[in-house]
């Protein structure tokens, strides 16, 4: 499948881009800043939320193929002010949704974030009815782009699949991440899982392991497809040689963590 990345400079990008291919994808990265030395795929400089340079990456990507399915990772992967939030989440995924439209490209995996619930109690195992419940304007943001992709796929029929990523990393670092780490290689299990799925409509996913101390229930992953491979727990001994701390209660009363704290207020304007 041929699949534009946005944000392919990125943490996650530069695990999905070498992963996708390695799986056979034709990917396309594209992002503010130029390629990465030694990357092998095409790759487009520019800003997912200018509708004049998406236009034109996605008419030079043509060239190599149609494009079949877009994988939208750019935005702030933290807090920000709320208008940043906006423009970073909301109006890159409207534009690249708009090309898309234009393109008769019908598929898009959008990384959303475990924060669109963050400010949910952590009690029961979570699933994606649970309502959204951001604890930050980051979490906000990632609402609102899963509202527009709801509201593309309903429209337009576009499948839209969007992964609230849990803690996208190396290995797990704290006792939370004990239940909310996604390993590199689930992370691409997942993500082409979401671009091959047979027919998902909108659907909502968590991102995260097989991880024993999980708290987002991966019953709409596995429906993808998504075999995730790897358990958190692997870690366990030793993140946890470690005497657990107050910032660690904290972290484990809401399922967005850190992100729910004090630290993380702010005036919206
Ligand atoms: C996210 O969505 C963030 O991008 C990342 O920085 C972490 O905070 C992660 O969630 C997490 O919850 O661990």
């Amino acid at each position: 499948m041929r699949v534009l990345v946005t944000g392919a400079a990125g943490s996650i990008g530069q695990v999905l881009l070498p992963g996708l291919t390695d799986r056979g994808h034709d990917v396309v990265g594209m992002d503010l800043v130029v390629a990465p030395d030694g990357t092998p795929s095409p790759w487009y400089v520019g800003d997912c939320g200018d509708p004049d340079a998406v236009r034109s990456t996605f008419e030079a990507a043509a060239h190599g193929g149609p494009i079949e399915a877009v994988v939208h990772l750019a935005g702030i992967p933290d807090e920000s002010s709320l208008d940043a939030a906006l423009a970073s989440h909301v109006l890159t995924t409207a534009t690249l949704l708009d090309a898309m439209r234009e393109h008769a490209v019908s598929r898009i995996v959008y990384a959303s974030s475990n924060h669109a619930v963050g400010r949910t109690p952590r009690t029961d195992l979570l699933d994606t009815e649970t309502p959204p419940r951001p604890d930050t304007f980051y979490g906000v943001g990632k609402v609102a782009a899963e509202a527009l992709l709801r509201l593309y796929a309903d429209r337009y029929g576009l499948d839209a699949v969007a992964l609230r990523i849990g803690s996208f990393l190396p290995q797990p670092e704290t006792r939370r991440h004990l239940a909310t780490w996604l390993s590199h290689d689930d992370a691409v299990r997942l993500v082409e899982a979401a671009l091959t799925a047979p027919d998902p409509g909108f659907a909502v996913a968590y991102g995260i392991s097989a991880n024993t101390r999980a708290w987002w229930d991966l019953a709409s992953a596995r429906a993808l497809g998504y075999a995730p491979q790897d358990d958190a727990e692997t870690f366990a001994a030793t993140v946890e040689e470690t005497p657990a701390t107050e910032a660690d209660e904290v972290e484990a009363a809401h399922v967005g963590g850190p992100f729910v704290t004090e630290r993380f207020w702010r005036p919206a304007r």
